[in-house]
């Protein structure tokens, strides 16, 4: 009973949406996305590199991606696991590749 509670916690942790801010606090919405999925802006398609960084920025304080587009590459105007999910389907099983959606309300 205890370990179900704690799973459906952990899940819907997992998909909630996470503020748009940069580190330092500030608005980093902004309308750029030369490389859809280039989470990091390192200026290569979405990798390993770009899941780490999507990963790290989620769950571990980790810095936003420089543009808020490219680490939406699910292009659902939210940045959570199911962008992980779509890169790594991306990647590894000829998913979909990574679109951006620069007409966000409020992005
Ligand atoms: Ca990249
Ligand atoms: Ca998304």
């Amino acid at each position: 009973m205890i370990r179900r509670f704690v799973c459906i916690i952990v899940a819907t942790l997992f998909f909630l949406p996470v503020a748009v801010m940069g580190q330092d606090g500030s608005d980093i919405r902004e309308t750029c996305c030369d490389l859809p999925g280039d989470a990091n802006n390192n200026g290569s398609w979405a990798n390993i590199l770009d899941i780490t960084y999507l990963i790290s920025y989620l769950y571990f304080n980790g810095p936003a991606p420089p543009c808020i587009y490219e680490g939406d590459p699910n292009g659902d105007c939210a940045i959570n696991i199911l962008d992980i999910i779509y890169c790594i389907d991306f990647l590894y099983n000829d998913g979909p590749v990574p679109i951006c959606a620069e007409d966000c309300p409020g992005w």
